[in-house]
């Protein structure tokens, strides 16, 4: 039998594209499926992607209709498929730039290329490869990019369907071009039922810049399978930073304050599992994108932002009806959504935190599970790990924007950036201008979550929530970002947000709803709605506006107690990360002369504080 057949082979014909016949006939000779199809934008096509992931087994169908289960690999607790590989996922580089980049993971790319190839090779052997292509991006829009995308995983496929734009006609219009990214996905040999990676050991996302391609082997969680997300993410970072745009982490929300006839995008740049998309997600608000955005100066002087996605792949830990109540009813009413790695019982979903009463067993990513079941280290299974996940179409959400598809994308007047911090930063900053909301970003710190394989709770550097997909030098990005302000007649405000502070006991000082007071207060700073309080590290919010907000919004008493234990400046604490901020980029080259003028002010200024005060915490009434 032809592993490609008349039909299929037509409809990659159909294309006129030599660049993508190329791609296909190496790849399909180096990874020897045993059948390949080719996917176009037909609901024909995508309803066969659908149909095969459950006839495969790679999803399970559930009791509502349109919802299915994914698994992921998992032998023991700590050697696993359940979040993103950061060891095995390298950027390579020429030879002579290997020691250039002290935070990225890179390898010469000669010596990159011929591992990954090798273990490549008939990588695909019994399995069907699915051929798709999507666009990064809207439609017609100056903003995006089309990618190419080959893999044996319809779990794979079937999730770029859920979360990109369809692309195949598209790339009929590239008329030849080789303009586009590819990326090469095999989850290599397979064990059990539901089937997974075997072959952990030999599992590899390798970045080739020069190529504009990402070659993943041996697995299938999303962030290390799905080309099109996080892989292109540092394809895009490449270009942007080569070029002058931003290629970001960020979410992008449309901010709806109560009484006022205006409304405003915001975009927002926080670690996994740090309360991202819970922000873009916020009651009252509408979502444009969760995850990676476009940036472009525009003719209107604002920067233009666009959601290279549809849709979300987010964390379904602690989405319980009374925190999310949108994502809840989303998730818990019948639509296409594909959950992964979570606790079925019966065909219905449990996860952690979700708020209802969890069964005593049922299927989870440890195949059967019982209440107190353990691995084979002895170490506890939860009954959904904290990084199961749901993928889910943003149209079908009650609180999708309208400008979700517009080729302009929406023009940005804030961004929040965050970290998970438990004892240094108050809940939101504001900056003093561009530059200093560029410093704000590049000095984010927190805590590892269960998002990346290691260690949870580890404190680290974070630059814009950026740093794992980080494919150039910082100083390089650092200075992109400041060329990128210097263009715009209307820079965004920036703000640093912390969600996580805790008090001496380890309680956390904030309840998860109030990022809405905060998000609220930034876009009314934009308006000069509210006046601030100038601190050695930027203007933070009077008492009495957060009190009236925390009113209108939340309907709660926003005590002066608590504001004082949460806006309290810590000069100790602060100096402290700045020391570490400065030891992370004296290792860095080029970093730009901005940032060490801003750093170097926020010392002198913390130091003349501590001075005055000689207090661990000052309260902003004494500011
Ligand atoms: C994600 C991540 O899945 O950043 O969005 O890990
Ligand atoms: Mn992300």
């Amino acid at each position: 039998m032809e592993i490609i057949d008349e039909t299929n082979l037509a409809k990659l014909k159909a294309l006129k594209n030599e660049t993508v016949q190329k791609v296909v006939n190496e790849f399909i000779s180096l990874c020897k499926p045993s059948k390949v199809t080719v996917i176009t934008d037909s609901q024909e096509d995508i309803n066969y992607v659908r149909n095969r992931a459950i006839e495969l087994g790679e999803e399970i169908k559930l009791k509502l209709n349109g919802h299915t289960v994914h698994y992921d690999g998992f032998f023991t607790m700590s050697n696993h498929d359940q979040a993103r590989d950061k060891k095995n996922t390298q950027v390579l580089v020429p030879k002579n730039e290997l020691d250039l980049y002290p935070w990225i993971n890179t390898m010469e790319r000669e010596k990159g290329l011929k591992e990954i190839l090798e273990i490549m090779e008939g990588c695909m052997k019994d399995h069907e490869c699915v051929i798709r292509f999507f666009c990064l991006g809207p439609i017609n829009s100056k903003f995006s990019i089309l990618a190419l995308q080959m893999t044996d995983s319809f779990y794979v496929a079937h999730s770029e369907d859920i979360l990109y734009r369809a692309g195949y006609e598209e790339f009929k219009k590239l008329d030849g071009s080789d303009e586009f990214f590819y990326f090469i996905h095999s989850s290599g040999e397979l064990t059990g039922d539901p089937p997974v990676t075997k072959n952990l050991d030999k599992r590899r996302i390798y970045i080739d810049l020069k190529e504009g391609r990402v070659l993943s082997v041996n697995n299938q969680y999303a962030g290390n399978s799905l080309g099109l997300k996080k892989l292109a993410l540092r394809l895009g970072i490449y270009k942007a930073n080569n070029e002058d745009w931003l290629a970001e982490h960020y979410f992008i929300m449309g901010v709806h304050p109560k009484g006022k006839k205006r409304s405003s995008f915001f975009c927002g740049a926080f670690p996994s599992a740090c309360g991202k998309t819970s922000t873009a997600m916020l009651p009252g608000q509408t979502i444009v994108g969760d995850d990676i955005a476009y940036l472009r100066v525009w003719e209107d002087g604002f920067a233009h932002s666009v959601n290279i996605e549809k849709g979300i792949f987010g964390i379904i830990k602690d989405v319980n009806a009374k925190d999310d109540p949108v994502i809840f009813d989303a998730l818990t009413t019948p639509r296409e959504t594909i959950f992964s790695n979570v606790l079925v019982k019966d065909g219905t979903c449990y996860w952690i935190g979700d708020g209802r009463i969890t069964p005593d067993d049922g299927m989870n990513f440890s195949a059967n599970w019982y209440k107190g079941k353990k691995d084979k280290n002895r170490k506890e299974i939860p009954h959904a790990h904290p990084n199961a996940r749901y993928t889910i179409g943003i149209e079908e959400l009650d609180n999708a924007d309208p400008n979700l598809h517009n080729p302009d994308g929406v023009s940005i007047h804030g961004i929040l950036y965050g970290g998970r911090d438990s004892d240094t930063m108050p809940p939101i900053v504001e900056s003093i201008h561009w530059e200093h909301g560029v410093f704000l970003g590049a000095s984010i710190e927190s805590e590892t979550t269960s998002a990346t394989l290691g260690a949870e709770g580890v404190r680290m550097q974070q630059p814009m929530a950026n740093l794992d997909f980080m494919v150039v030098s910082l100083g390089k990005y650092l200075k992109n970002h400041q060329e990128f302000g210097k263009r715009l007649k209307y820079p965004p405000k920036v703000f640093a947000t912390n969600y996580f502070l805790k008090n001496k006991i380890g309680k956390y000082l904030n309840g998860i709803l109030d990022k809405l007071c905060w998000v609220i207060w930034a876009e009314g700073r934009v308006y000069d709605d509210f006046k601030a309080i100038k601190t050695p590290i930027g203007y933070i919010p009077e008492y009495l506006d957060l009190k009236a907000l925390f009113k209108q919004y939340l309907n709660k008493d926003y005590k002066k107690e608590d504001y004082i234990q949460q806006f309290s400046i810590r000069p100790i604490k602060l100096l402290e990360k700045l020391d570490r901020v400065e030891t992370m980029y004296k290792k860095e080259k080029w970093v730009p002369e901005f940032f060490w003028n801003v750093l170097n002010n926020q010392r002198n200024l913390l130091l003349k504080l501590k001075s005055k005060f000689n207090y661990e915490e000052i309260s902003p009434f004494l500011l």
